[in-house]
């Protein structure tokens, strides 16, 4: 194991504080900081990856360093690409500069480039490191890791419930169940996906928008500076061709102000739509979507986190298909009383031994409600 000083870890920290500020703009590429510094510590150069088909975070920090990036260390947070992409090598542009030693928080789990960005920077005679702080780093990208890995997109299933778990009442409303700081808790998770995916019971009965209002996320100016703010596109499963063309979601606004939507149907809608709307027919197992085929093409669309906001037959179709990989569960001081929805319906477990078990990442209050994060052991 690589023993890193503190100066090292320093950088690094301040490497991957940098990445995050792309955390609304680089999908489908990954985020990622770079800090050039001198033995000592001090800070020649950084950068950010801001968006797809920009320059690189290396590229970025080698630029403000200059003529200093001779026998300096460069701290990336994710190994330095070899490849040309929409851009030319990072790992190229490293060694040109003069760079003597690069520490890498992880190696890049995108095929293409995998350990070759650090085999050609030691080829090049430059010390290379990795590891350093890895775990933050992969927090990161989680999405981007898990879609290159395998294909799929990170899911995370947002629930909101009564203090008694029911998240809708009989009739399927469920808005209004959480306060307005766990609603806008949520807009900051949407802005941070690439695709929000809903189901027609729930937009039929709350009629959402599914969009991010940036103005209510109180972000600093540098961020909202950016042009590039995504909105994610929407995701609307709708087996039995049920939606109106009528509603929010349908219904066309500026780009800025809504994301286009994917209607995932079993046979190509009547309805005459907008043009941001599209649709795609996707296989059936029985007289259900197959979710595992729907997430595939998400995946194949390049997308790399999708936050579900849906009810609990969606989300318990989706949990049976081991499709989910984090849960995140707002619970009101509210109780609704028996006739209300469960949070996951349809998962028939009669042994313990099936019982899904989840790991608690997170829990804290958000305004009147409490906020749990869990990873699920699939
Ligand atoms: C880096 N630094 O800042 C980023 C990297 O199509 P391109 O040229 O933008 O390349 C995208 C791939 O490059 C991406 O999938 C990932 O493997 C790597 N991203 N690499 O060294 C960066 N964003
Ligand atoms: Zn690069």
């Amino acid at each position: 194991m690589t023993e890193f000083s503190k100066i090292d870890h320093q950088m690094m920290a301040r490497a991957i504080q940098l990445a995050k500020c792309g955390e609304y703009t680089t999908s489908p590429n990954p985020n990622v900081g770079c800090v050039i510094s001198d033995r000592q510590g001090v800070i020649l150069g950084e950068g950010w990856h801001k968006k797809a088909g920009a320059p690189h975070a290396e590229v970025h920090a080698l630029q403000q360093a200059g003529e200093f990036s001779k026998g300096a260390t460069a701290y990336v947070t994710l190994e330095p690409c070899s490849h040309y992409g929409k851009t030319p090598p990072c790992a190229d542009a490293l060694i040109e500069a003069g760079v003597t030693r690069v520490v890498a928080a992880m190696v890049d789990p995108n095929p293409v480039v995998s350990g070759k960005g650090l085999i050609k920077l030691q080829e090049a005679g430059i010390k290379t490191e990795h590891g350093l702080l890895q775990a933050s780093a992969e927090q990161l990208n989680r999405g981007f890791i898990k879609r290159m890995r395998t294909g799929l997109p990170w899911v995370t299933v947002k629930l909101a419930a009564s203090l008694d778990g029911k998240t809708a009442l009989k009739n399927g409303i469920s808005q209004w169940i959480t306060g307005p700081q766990a609603r806008q808790d949520v807009q900051r998770h949407r802005a941070r996906s690439c695709a929000i995916l809903s189901g027609s019971g729930t937009v039929i009965a709350d009629n959402p928008m599914l969009n991010v209002r940036y103005s209510e996320l109180n972000l600093n100016d540098d961020v909202l500076a950016q042009k590039d703010l995504r909105q994610p596109l929407r995701v609307l499963l709708d087996g039995r061709n049920q939606l109106p063309a009528s509603l929010n979601c349908l219904r066309s606004f500026e780009n800025n102000l809504a994301g286009n939507v994917l209607l995932v149907n079993g046979q190509p809608s009547e309805h005459l739509f907008e043009q941001h709307v599209s649709q795609w027919q996707a296989p059936f197992i029985g007289n259900k979507l197959d979710l595992n085929k729907v997430m595939t093409k998400l995946g194949e669309m390049q997308l790399n986190n999708i936050w579900v906001e849906a009810g609990g037959k969606l989300a318990g179709a989706l949990l049976q298909n081991k499709l989910i990989d984090e849960l995140i569960l707002y619970q009101a001081p509210k109780l609704i009383g028996g006739a209300g929805q469960n949070l996951f319906d349809s998962i028939p477990i009669e042994v313990m031994d099936e019982v899904i078990e989840l790991t608690w990442t997170d829990i804290r209050q958000v305004g009147s409600d409490i906020k749990m994060t869990a990873l699920i052991n699939n």
